[in-house]
């Protein structure tokens, strides 16, 4: 299996608890490699921007606000099949539907306050790495 690359989002709900190091390790201990973060507040442009797949959906404007509600900390993980990997160890977007041991099995406040966001595809994962961070800010 091939080394890539995922992008990473530590949602407010989680900073807001000071879970930014349990979040972190779950996803090293599952085989992910931090090789890029930083703690940022998003601003509304920002977010727009970044959720705009998910413009016509009713939930969108309350997505933008959370989102918007405190600090995040956006990530590069690195690691075999780094996307699926880390769509495994977040667990299901709803945490009445995730599984034991998942990020939001074990941290997940709501459907909406769900502590990450890890990307879908390996297409998405480039789009997004490339919306937070400049070349230079990762380091492998
Ligand atoms: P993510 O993009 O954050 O990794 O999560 P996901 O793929 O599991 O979920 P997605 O369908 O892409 O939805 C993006 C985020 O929108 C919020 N959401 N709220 N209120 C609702 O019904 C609802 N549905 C989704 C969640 O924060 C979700 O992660
Ligand atoms: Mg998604």
């Amino acid at each position: 299996m091939a080394v890539t690359r995922t992008f990473s989002i530590i949602k407010p709900d989680a900073t807001r608890r000071n879970l930014t190091g349990a979040v972190t390790k779950m996803l090293e201990d599952a085989g992910l490699r931090v090789v890029a973060s930083k703690r940022i507040m998003m601003s509304r442009d920002q977010a727009e921007g970044f959720y705009a797949v998910h413009k016509e959906r009713p939930f969108f404007g309350e997505l933008v606000d959370f989102m918007t509600s405190g600090p995040v900390v956006v990530q590069v993980l690195e690691g075999e099949d780094a996307v699926k990997r880390n769509r495994a160890v977040m667990g299901a977007t709803n945490p009445a539907d995730a599984e034991e041991g998942t990020i939001r099995k074990t941290y997940a406040e709501s459907i909406e306050a769900n502590s990450v966001h890890g990307s879908d595809s390996d297409e998405n994962a480039a789009t997004e790495i490339a919306y937070f961070f400049d070349k230079d800010e990762i380091v492998g």
